[in-house]
């Protein structure tokens, strides 16, 4: 039987264990199962569920193993969150949700003893994005809990010790807490400082590829799964496996966030790129990911959930289809904006926006979701130009990855908003890139990562767009709204 490494890719909706096999210059990634993920509200907070997380991915390991030998497993996640373990090992309370709005007093603090450009030269991590881990422990550390806790684990890291005892932190996800200075790639003590969180609550921190050692055992019944560190952070593995021929490319990873941004070698900490909300979060091989966050189909799913509420039909493909039917860019609303963060009625949302902005209400669900979807394009066009701006590099292709890129309407929309090529695919970059850095560290691969982007681009499912229109309409429909 062939030699299988497992991924386990946690997002913002559900988690998934898959499993790659790596043969002949590329990978077969097969779903092994899927499981509900989403903020849980109780009272007036949200918490993650990662015991139930946790025996998804035990169940999904279990089923892998049956499949075939399992040799090892990543574990990559949403950024941000972690949970806290105290001296015993013992998980402390259930880890809070980013969405959360606990952190905005935090924030406030610190804010108000620095300037955001001191903090952001810090750091290169935008001050300005609230649930930061840093604003999260902030408000923890205020906590009864507190005392108790040893050690503080980020998402891929928690439940990566959940299945094996060993700790660490993992560079690409440490690097979402604000903490952690994307320059040297160590921990920052002036932030530390200026937050007064103590270093020592975090483990060693360590670069993706480092073998953390065999899962517990007993765990995964007839196996010797080893967990590797790999892109902790799911946008670090996303853009791991951009099937990219050169470093000339943007990234928009697309799902519930839309990233979008590009690689560097070395992070922009200027005051425009702060002013423009540019974050500096690490990639594999010392890499850096100049990206900016905007809201993403989250404005998408939150109109679905809406509607289903409501009792009405959202059934995705109905949508995308009379989205595709309505007419373009009626109205558009700025999906970077902060606005559109929580949980909420997003149709309402969207509806004040463009009344704000003096635009029609989109009058019916193929008019709202056309309105997403254009909105969407534009900010991507508008955050990519910024990018090469900002220092960046020029940019000829823009790789659309992860579930987005099946969405053939905003393929195409962002594809003519940019006036560039789409490449759209993998639409399981998070997992492809976990599998490859897992397959290089236990030898099975080797190269450099444009030698891994080979690998991806050899096991297929891309798609190539191109712009069709010109920039005119959509200059337009930005004057609106910027
Ligand atoms: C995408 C993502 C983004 C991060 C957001 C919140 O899944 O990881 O990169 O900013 O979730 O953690």
């Amino acid at each position: 039987m062939a030699t299988q490494h497992a991924a386990v890719d946690l997002g913002a909706s559900n988690g998934r264990v898959m499993i790659g096999l790596v043969a002949d210059d590329a990978v077969t990634l097969t779903e092994i199962h899927r499981f509900p993920n989403g903020g849980i509200p109780v009272g007036d907070h949200l918490y993650t569920d990662t015991l139930g997380l946790y025996a998804g991915v035990v169940e999904g390991l279990r089923r892998a193993n049956r499949v075939g030998k399992v040799c090892s497993v990543g574990v990559d996640s949403w950024g941000v969150d972690y949970g806290r373990i105290d001296v015993e090992g013992q998980l402390l309370g259930s880890p809070r949700h980013y969405r959360d709005e606990r952190t905005i007093a935090q924030q406030e603090k610190l804010r108000a003893q620095f300037t955001d450009d001191e903090l952001y030269r810090m750091t290169g991590i935008q001050p300005g994005a609230a649930y930061n881990t840093i604003y999260q422990l902030m408000d923890d550390m205020t906590s009864v809990q507190w005392p108790l806790v040893d050690q503080v684990l980020f998402t891929p890291d928690l439940v990566g010790f959940l299945l094996s005892g060993a700790r660490g932190a993992e560079a690409t996800i440490a690097s979402t807490s604000q903490l952690l200075d994307a320059a040297t790639r160590q921990w920052s003590p002036e932030m530390a400082r200026a937050a007064r969180i103590p270093l020592e609550i975090f483990a060693e921190l360590q670069e993706p590829g480092t073998r953390r050692g065999r899962l517990r055992p007993g765990l995964i019944e007839g196996s010797e799964i080893e967990l590797v560190a790999v892109g902790g952070h799911d946008t670090a593995s996303a853009v791991a496996a951009t099937p990219a021929v050169d470093e000339h490319f943007a990234f928009i990873s697309c799902g519930t966030w839309s990233v979008v941004g590009a690689e560097l070698l070395e992070p922009i900490k200027s005051s425009e790129a702060l002013a423009a909300g540019y974050t500096n979060e690490l990639g594999i091989d010392g890499t850096v990911r100049f990206n900016r966050n905007l809201t993403g189909l989250w404005l998408l799913q939150e109109c679905q959930r809406a509607w289903q509420e409501a009792g009405e039909d959202a059934n995705l493909f109905d949508l995308l289809d009379a989205a595709a039917r309505s007419k373009e860019l009626v109205s558009v609303v700025d999906a970077g904006s902060e606005v559109f963060l929580a949980r909420g009625d997003m149709p309402s949302l969207i509806a004040e926006e463009c009344r704000r902005t003096g635009q029609p209400v989109p009058q019916d669900k193929g008019a709202m979701v056309r309105c997403v979807l254009d909105s969407l394009a534009l900010a991507h066009a508008r955050t990519i130009r910024a990018i090469q701006e900002l220092g960046g590099p020029e940019v000829h292709a823009v790789h659309i990855v992860g579930g987005g890129c099946q969405n053939e309407l905003l393929c195409q929309l962002t594809a003519d908003a940019c006036q560039l090529p789409v490449v759209a695919g993998p639409v399981e970059a998070a997992a492809l890139g976990n599998i490859i850095v897992q397959a290089r560290a236990m030898g099975e691969l080797d190269g450099d990562r444009a030698a891994l982007r080979k690998v991806i681009a050899n096991s297929g499912g891309v798609i190539r767009y191109e712009p069709h229109g010109s920039a005119r309409p959509w200059d337009e429909a930005a004057s609106r709204i910027f």
